[in-house]
């Protein structure tokens, strides 16, 4: 501890503190200007300096550590004087307006506070101003030089767009572009606007809308990253929404989809009050009258055709309390396990194959991990577009020496930063991964004592894998042998090692065991239960996490648990028997559907027709339905072309609850808003359909926090998470007690299946597709930015301005071969349908490959993709499809 006066007091500190942390650690307030917590001090404004032991010159606080008898003094006469002359040579320069007009602004504050205002006479001028950003607006004429702009876009972001140029009293900062934001390399994360202490750059919503009036904590209602935010409301309407400073995964950042994309809220084609479809076309009703036709219909079928012809789907979207409800009004009203959700199409291969080795499915390690990793391997995911601020996060760490060793067919903007790219061919995992673990074992450079300890069936291992070399593997998945070898090494030696997956393992005919493959290099290596280390799945929506989690799965309860073990205490809680006759997952719903043995569906925020693959083999199924009921904020895809009834839901912005993010972070959602028109949300939906249909016993919940409630008091390891507890920053499961601080880490000590984990032995299939004289390219499909999946909510805002739709990337290479022109419209041809966009020449994908995103309806590019499916979960196969391309004409 360091001793130390302040303003003739004294007070004790750790060490290395700055003398800007300690005097905010005992709340004395010192003005800054360049200051943010959020990046490396710079001491560049000079407000922060005070007086340390009576030397007449004065230090900088922000970037001076406080050293042992330290003497200093804050606010002398001479000190505010030197900060008040500091001020009005800035103030001489800056237009008086802003002041007036946005008096909270960090820069205005300190104006009013040192009586500048009248000092303010610098002039705006059109040449400053950009307004090329549909969500920023520039005007550098409040431009005070203190660079944060600058620095957060480097420090925090990684995009490094702004940039300085000219020096002294010419000095300006412009983005990278040289002409506007918006033909720059900025991703409209809002961070530089965010820290702009004037009004140099301001959100446009805000000088259009207004300053927010109130503020709500919630958390993102996009991806799996879990970012917190501060929603701004004015009137009942959202005007701003800001980063969270203290949020432990997104530390007060967003990406541009959490900062910007929420004016699909407020969207005039919103539907804000239930529907029936009479005679073809849909007519409004009351929700009296919509629950009651909803209950009468699914009652009729449920007697005529029994349990197992109705089947619930639960939504990534909705929260923890709404999904346990979903699957809870399955199995006891409906008494059928028929229910899922999306992660079926999704991550289900990386649960199953996660519980099945580790015994839990989910993420063995936290988002912390990534800034203690030495190596990170990245195998089929895109952080930087589809988890952004863990994307951003990898990059910084890369940038402060952590090696990245990215696997994936495209070169992804991670790559830019990495070690090595293993450039392999889609659907190759198993090949290459196989031979990842025939490479360490070559080399011998396996972790002897983890193996003895913690891993069995090496024997048969070592044994099976030696057929693996990389030499062969090398032939099949188009990646050197050498490259494979150096991956070994990297991943092996350079411990701790830590390995992040997405649906470029899931998404393939053998996702489940693309999976197990890289738990077999974590088991081999020891990289597992240890900081900076593990399997971490990025999954994908806000909460499909806990979708799954809470039930919404045929074969488990709440909690991950299997059925049979789960169903006497959970018949206890709920007064009901569980049904016991295995239920259907989505797929297996869609074909029983077109077998004529599937009748009824509700589908909860899930845009099935749109986003399952092989469109033509969904829409065989969904119109052989009698009833499908529809609960979104959004007349989706499956809703215009088969739904029956249309019950209209609230946003997350209008409704509390829960999410449950990737790293196993339970996080609260709160209201900010009214439920906008009519619309109610999922939980009090479900709660009505069930009491309408004679069990409202129960389901009695008057809160989000009572289901909660009954949620603990079936899930053990998140027994100990109340809402108290989750009211800044959340809890990770396990968390079985109120005492316990929650879990970072999993299998530390032993793995939930026991003391060892058995390695697998992975034999590779051939691909169900390949390339052919008929279909030529191979094409693999996936996200964009600015665009979230079903597109229901982004296409309504502003982010359509900045990417429009989907795009079938093609290499400079074949586009040169097929005289294809950039944005060229072409129409594509797959053994199972057709799509007609334009075309991006890129040399991110390699010739032979396409790669195009999902997006927008009028491309609908599901009816491309095929009928495969992962042979242990039914996830279908996204990532490999063999396709032509066509010219377009137009008809
Ligand atoms: N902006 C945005 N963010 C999103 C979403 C969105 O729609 N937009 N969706 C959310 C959802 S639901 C999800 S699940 C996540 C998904 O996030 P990611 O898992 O990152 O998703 P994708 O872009 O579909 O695929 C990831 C990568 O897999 C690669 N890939 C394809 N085939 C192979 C292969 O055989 N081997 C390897 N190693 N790689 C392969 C692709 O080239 C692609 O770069 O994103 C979430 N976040
Ligand atoms: N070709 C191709 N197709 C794919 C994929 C791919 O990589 N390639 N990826 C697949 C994957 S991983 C996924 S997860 C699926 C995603 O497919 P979906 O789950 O259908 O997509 P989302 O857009 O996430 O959301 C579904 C719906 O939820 C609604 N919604 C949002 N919030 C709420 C709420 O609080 N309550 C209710 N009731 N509704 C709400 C939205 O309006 C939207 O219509 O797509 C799959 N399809
Ligand atoms: S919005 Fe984000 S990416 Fe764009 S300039 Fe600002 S900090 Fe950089
Ligand atoms: S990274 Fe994901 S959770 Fe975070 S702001 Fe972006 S979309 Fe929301
Ligand atoms: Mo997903």
């Amino acid at each position: 501890m360091l001793q130390i006066a302040i303003n003739g007091q004294l007070h004790r500190f750790q060490e290395r503190l700055t003398i800007l942390d300690a005097l905010r650690f005992v709340k004395i307030e010192i003005p800054t200007l360049c200051y943010d917590e959020r990046m490396k001090p710079l001491g560049g404004c000079r407000l922060c300096i005070v007086k340390a032991n009576g030397s007449p010159h004065p230090v900088i606080a922000c970037s001076t550590q406080i050293s042992d008898g330290m003497v200093i003094e804050t606010h002398t006469h001479e000190i505010e004087q030197l900060r008040r002359s500091l001020l009005q040579l800035l103030a001489h320069r800056y237009p008086a307006d802003f002041v007036r007009e946005f008096p909270d602004k960090e820069f205005h504050r300190l104006i009013r506070a040192y009586g500048l205002e009248e000092e303010c006479t610098g002039k705006t001028s059109p040449e400053l101003i950009d307004e090329s950003n549909p969500y920023i607006r520039v005007d550098m004429s409040q431009c005070i030089y203190c660079y944060r702009c600058v620095r957060i876009c480097e420090e925090m972001q990684g995009q490094f767009v702004w940039k300085i140029w000219n020096r002294g009293d010419a000095v300006r900062i412009l983005p990278d572009s040289e002409t506007n934001l918006r033909e720059s390399s900025c991703v409209s994360c809002g961070a530089c606007v965010d820290t702009c202490p004037t009004g140099a750059l301001e959100d446009k919503s805000v000088l259009s809308l207004g300053a927010a009036s109130n503020w709500t904590r919630t958390t993102c209602a996009y991806c799996g990253t879990g970012c917190e935010m501060n929603v701004g409301t004015r009137e009942g309407q959202i005007v701003v929404i800001r980063p969270v400073q203290d949020a432990p995964v997104s530390r007060g950042h967003l990406c541009s989809k959490g900062r910007y994309a929420f004016d699909f809220v407020h969207a005039q084609d919103r539907v804000t009050h239930p529907m029936i479809r009479v005679n073809g076309s849909w007519q409004p009703a009351s929700w009296d009258e919509a629950i009651s036709f909803a209950a009468g219909a699914l009652g009729r079928i449920v007697a005529r055709h029994g349990s197992a012809s109705v089947g619930v789907l639960g939504s990534a979207r909705a929260t923890n309390e709404e999904n346990y409800l979903a699957q809870k009004f399955a199995r006891t009203v409906l008494e059928t396990n028929n229910v899922d959700c999306c992660a079926r199409v999704c991550h289900a291969p990386t649960a199953a194959a996660m519980k099945l080795m580790l015994g839990a499915g989910a993420a063995t390690n936290s988002f912390d991990d990534i800034e203690r990793a030495r190596t990170i391997l990245i195998c089929g995911a895109n952080p930087t577009e589809n988890h952004p601020i863990l994307g951003a996060r990898i990059k910084q760490a890369a940038l402060n020496g952590t090696r990245l060793i990215v696997i994936d067919p495209r070169k992804i903007e991670l790559t830019r930063y990495a070690a090595l790219h293993l450039q392999l061919r889609p659907g190759m995992n198993i090949p290459l991964l196989n031979a990842i673990a025939c490479a360490i074992l070559e080399e011998d450079i396996q972790d002897e004592e983890f193996l003895n300890e913690r891993v069995s069936q090496f024997q048969e291992f070592r044994h099976f894998i030696q057929e693996w070399t990389p030499e062969r593997a090398a032939l099949l998945c188009g990646v050197e042998a050498r490259k494979i070898r150096e991956a070994a090494h990297i991943y092996a030696r350079e411990k701790p090692a830590m390995c992040i997956h997405g649906l470029g393992v899931t998404e393939h005919i053998q996702g489940t065991e693309g999976v197990m493959c890289l738990v077999n290099l974590a088991l081999l290596t020891g990289n597992i239960g240890k900081p900076g280390t593990g399997i971490n799945p990025l999954r994908g929506q806000n909460n499909v996490q806990g979708a799954a989690h809470m039930g919404c799965d045929p074969g488990t309860l709440t909690g991950s648990i299997p059925i049979k073990e789960g169903s006497d205490l959970f018949a206890t809680v709920w007064q009901r028997p569980i049904p016991t006759q295995q239920g259907l997952n989505l797929l297996e719903m869609m074909d029983a559907a077109e077998e004529g043995h599937f009748k009824a569906l509700w589908a909860i925020g899930y845009d099935i027709f749109l986003t399952n693959a092989d469109a033509h083999a969904t829409r065989r199924a969904l119109s052989r339905l009698e009833l499908v009921i529809v609960q979104d904020m959004f007349m989706n895809e499956t809703a215009k072309e088969f739904g029956s009834i249309f019950l209209p839901a609230a946003s997350s912005f209008e409704k509390t609850g829960t999410f449950m993010n990737a790293e196993r972070r339970i996080q609260r959602v709160r209201k900010a808003i009214e439920p906008v028109g009519g619309s109610r949300p999922d939980w009090e939906i479900i709660c009505d359909l069930a009491r309408a249909m004679g069990k409202g016993d129960l389901f009695s919940f008057r809160s989000p926090e009572e289901i909660w409630n009954e949620i603990r008091s079936v899930w053990k390891a998140g027994a100990g998470i109340n809402y108290e507890r989750m009211e800044y920053g959340g809890l990770q499961w396990p968390c079985p007690a109120e005492d316990h601080p929650g879990t970072q880490i999993l299998h530390k000590t032993t793995f939930s299946t026991g003391t060892q984990a058995a390695l697998r032995l992975v034999d590779y299939k051939v691909p169900e597709e390949s390339a052919d004289d008929e279909y030529p390219f191979i094409l693999n499909t996936g996200r964009t930015l600015y665009q979230f999946n079903a597109g229901t909510m982004t296409a309504r805002t502003p982010n359509s301005l900045l990417c429009g739709g989907d795009f079938l990337d093609i290499s400079t290479q074949d586009a040169q071969r097929l005289e294809l022109f950039e944005s060229e419209l072409v129409r594509v041809r797959s053994r199972y349908g057709e799509a007609v966009l334009p075309i991006r020449i890129t040399d991110s994908v390699a010739p032979g490959e396409l790669f195009a995103s999902f997006h927008t309806p009028h491309v609908f590019l599901n009816f491309l993709t095929g009928p495969h499916r992962d042979k242990f979960v039914d996830t279908p196969e996204y990532k490999l499809t063999a396709v032509r391309i066509e010219r377009y004409s137009g008809l």
